[in-house]
């Protein structure tokens, strides 16, 4: 299968569309929507958990793999989403969360109630002198074991309390997992997400981190080729027709590689998140830092040569379900958001790569600028106030961090139109709309200046344009300080892609060689010959053919 040519669109659904009234997002919803993500020429959709849930992390806390949550809808309006999508040559992915899952699972009951056969599913440990088993803590805040009164025991979880990691090592867990997956499959599912899965091999023993936070004894933990090999050959590796996708957290590039090339037999391709680690270096993601752009460019084109060179393949990405807005973070959501949506877009879409637009994207939707604690959902901010809270930080800098960090920037209600609710739902929403939904929303479609049409023309050309997925990556104008560009080429094409970052005007001395045309401009003016001089966001494709 060709990667690079196809384009993933990620569903909220939570977020997306309420059929029924009760101010949640479900299937029925996904299913009303498909002629507009036909329309945006979408191939596949990857939609976020939606099985059934507690719901304490939005559905990434799973109770039972095989079934739908009721808030979402039943198996039927599944099966039908599959049929109607299909109907539109569009497929579905689904997200696997094999880390852990719920403690409402029926597995970690039955591990609490003593039985030997799923206690062996979970990691139990006994506590060292009245503390945990090590001082690993939790991604979401505190610590990554929670202790069993009556016991002395703990369980680990890296994420929430009520999400118990599973012990890869017993093989019983692992079959339990590819026969899920083969679940998924017989149903028609053509694709998969797995998150976190480079958390899932464990270290042989414990031992307490005297310099972080326990990341290194389980990220790209030792047996994990080996488990995603299995998981490969016992699931869809038995197909050609199927799409992958590993959430890598803190890899490397060396295991990137290995995770994402063709003959390792693993995953199709793999989300990093280096790239975006552009304005909190540290790896603390609350802490306020300036945009860096020289780090952006260096990241992106490290991992475009290397991941090119060691025959990788990258999921192309601003965002996601877990990070803010694009536009609000690195482009201008004021006077140029349509600009700078736009050029983000371009900057992203021209890379090789298979490109993913997180719901909202293709319409410029910004963060949620929340003013209260009461507005916020999602766990992982809640944690983090109730935490910095307790430590005294003060208020405005909590929200400071909230407003410009928190998973919820991206989570607010698709803005379908300008009525009430902006047209998600009927009801009050379970997370609320931005109040900016009376102007940006999807009804400016057929603009031909819409940041939609924009990203229908990107994603056309990547279907039309063989450079675009097949050209190699070369980067161009390295050292300068707003212009990031670079050139992809195959036998036939060349394609040269000049973005401007910044509000300001920018240049640079770069002439095009003869016979270039421009494929494509967030601005429409004729592109002067002479030197490279680009307007406030500008960005351009060129192409050249033999
Ligand atoms: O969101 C993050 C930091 O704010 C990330 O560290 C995130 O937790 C990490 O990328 C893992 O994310 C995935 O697994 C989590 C779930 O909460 C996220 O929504 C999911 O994308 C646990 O299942
Ligand atoms: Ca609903």
């Amino acid at each position: 299968m060709n990667l690079g040519n196809k384009v993933v669109y990620q569903i909220y659904p939570k977020s997306f569309q309420d059929t029924n009234g009760d101010g949640i997002g479900d299937l029925q919803g996904i299913i009303r929507r498909l002629d507009y993500l036909k329309e945006l020429g979408v191939d596949y959709l990857w939609i976020t958990p939606f099985f059934l849930s507690p719901q304490n992390d939005n559905g990434y806390d799973i109770a039972d793999y095989r079934s739908i949550d009721p808030m979402y809808g039943t198996m039927e309006d599944f099966d039908q989403l599959v049929r109607e999508a299909a109907d539109r040559n569009i497929y579905l992915m689904m997200d696997m969360v094999f880390n852990h899952c719920s403690t409402k699972h029926e597995w970690f009951q039955k591990a609490l109630a003593g039985d030997p056969y799923y206690r062996d599913f979970f990691i139990f440990k006994k506590g060292k002198n009245g503390l945990p088993p090590t001082n690993w803590e939790s991604n979401f805040g505190g610590d990554a074991w929670n202790y069993l009164p009556g016991t002395d025991e703990y369980y680990l979880h890296l994420f929430h309390v009520s999400q118990a990691d599973l012990n890869w090592e017993n093989p019983n867990v692992r079959r339990a997992c590819y026969d899920i997956v083969n679940f998924w499959i017989d149903k028609g599912v053509k694709g998969f997400r797995f998150d976190v899965i480079n958390l899932i091999s464990k270290p042989e023993t414990y031992e307490d981190d005297l310099t972080g936070n326990g990341k290194k004894y389980y990220t790209d933990g030792p047996k994990i080729h080996e488990y995603l090999q299995e998981l490969n050959r016992e699931t869809f590796g038995r197909f050609d027709d199927m799409i992958t996708v590993g959430e890598m957290s803190s890899t490397t590039l060396e295991n990137s590689i290995r995770y994402s090339n063709s003959d390792s037999h693993e995953l199709s391709m793999i989300f990093s998140f280096h790239h975006l680690r552009i304005d909190y270096p540290s790896g603390n993601k609350w802490e306020i830092q300036p945009f860096r752009f020289h780090d952006l460019k260096k990241n992106l084109f490290t991992w475009q040569r290397e991941m090119e060179k060691g025959g990788g393949w990258n999921a192309l990405f601003w965002y996601n379900h877990d990070q803010p807005r694009i536009v609000s973070r690195v482009g201008d959501e004021g006077k140029y958001r349509l600009e700078s949506a736009k050029m983000l877009a371009t900057a992203l879409h021209g890379l090789k790569g298979t490109p993913y637009i997180y719901q909202g994207e293709e319409i410029g939707m910004t963060n949620a600028h929340f003013t209260d604690i009461s507005q916020y959902r999602d766990i992982e901010s809640l944690n983090y106030y109730n935490l910095m809270r307790r430590k005294g930080k003060p208020e405005e800098e909590i929200y400071e961090s909230l407003r410009r960090k928190s998973r919820d920037n991206s989570r607010t209600p698709m803005q379908w139109d300008d009525t009430e609710n902006a047209g998600f739902s009927e009801a009050d929403p379970w997370i609320s709309v931005i109040p900016n939904y009376k102007e940006i929303n999807t009804l400016d479609r057929e603009d031909e200046n819409s940041i939609f049409s924009y990203y229908r023309k990107l994603i056309r050309l990547r279907k039309t344009v063989p450079v675009l997925a097949d050209g190699s990556f070369e980067a161009l104008l390295e050292e300068d300080d707003r212009i990031l560009a670079y050139k992809r080429r195959t036998k036939e094409q060349e394609l040269y892609v000049f973005c401007n970052f910044f509000p300001e005007e920018a240049s640079a001395d770069f002439s095009l060689q003869e016979g270039c045309r421009c494929l494509l401009s967030n601005y429409n003016e004729e592109i002067q010959p002479g030197a490279l001089k680009l307007r406030p966001y500008k960005a351009v494709m060129f192409l050249w053919e033999k």
